[in-house]
């Protein structure tokens, strides 16, 4: 039985709300579930302040948006469970490029839960930005210009997937842009010239911090954000070690290209 409803603050224009109920809360109450799981699409980000969660709780967080499954073969994994992924700076990890996580395969993960382990002196945020927003700020002759383009993502030469241009939000019904820095290479039914002078523009386009939201870090936040609308950053200007934990979770995927 839900006692509170679901408490949330929007931090920024376009995306981010901040959640005020207690993790526990949340863990314990299918309602307060299900209005989180409502809530995700619509902001896109969603900020659970100083929440700390162990790592078991922090994979029950994700199970509320979908599948919690083990990070992509490349990542690094807790040591106690294998489906917490360890990012830690020490170790060389850096995120330092605006991305879509995974979209070299088929079915990227639909989201991810991130908690702050160890958060530097200074420096280290996050940012996320919204790809609906984006497309709504295209000129109607770009829009129709990248309707039904598709594009070529990789991580290397063996590991690719081809995915549209434009995107439509399996729950909100939003068109977004969907390419990113790290690993889209091309539009590929573009001719090669339009392809190097358009993607570069959207890559631009969709890192305006007009569409943005800035996360400074303090310990124990936890950050959950929809990998299918939006694409996020970690600043490379900090001093000391970070360390964050991340779960990745499979929700509803983007229906199949027609
Ligand atoms: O370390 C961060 O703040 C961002 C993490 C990240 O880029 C990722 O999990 O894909």
């Amino acid at each position: 039985m839900t006692t509170t409803a679901l408490s949330l603050t929007p931090l920024a224009g376009h995306l981010a709300a901040e959640v005020a109920n207690p993790l526990d809360a949340v863990l314990a109450d299918a309602e307060l579930q299900d209005e989180i799981r409502a809530a995700l699409p619509e902001h896109g980000v969603l900020v659970m302040r100083g929440a700390n969660p162990t790592p078991a709780q922090q994979i029950e967080l994700a199970e509320i948006f979908g599948d919690a499954r083990p990070p992509l073969g490349q990542n690094p994994r807790h040591p106690d469970n294998d489906l917490v992924c360890v990012f830690d700076s020490d170790e060389g990890y850096r995120a330092e490029k605006w991305h879509t996580d995974e979209t070299f395969v088929e079915h990227p993960c639909t989201g991810a839960v991130l908690s702050m382990q160890i958060n530097p002196e200074v420096g280290g945020d996050t940012l996320w930005t919204s790809t609906a927003a984006a497309y709504d700020a295209l000129s109607n002759g770009m829009k129709a210009l990248l309707a039904n383009r598709r594009a070529r993502h990789e991580i290397n030469e063996a590991n690719f997937a081809f995915h549209p241009v434009i995107q439509t939000h399996p729950v909100t019904g939003r068109k977004l842009v969907y390419v990113n820095e790290i690993f889209t290479r091309g539009i590929v039914n573009l001719p090669p010239g339009e392809s190097s002078a358009i993607l570069p523009f959207l890559l631009w386009h969709v890192q305006q911090p007009q569409f943005t939201y800035r996360h400074t870090w303090d310990d124990g936040d936890v950050v959950i954000w929809d990998n299918r609308c939006t694409q996020h950053i970690a600043l490379p200007d900090f001093r000391g070690r970070r360390v964050v934990h991340r779960v990745e979770f499979h929700g509803e995927p983007f229906a199949p290209a027609a």
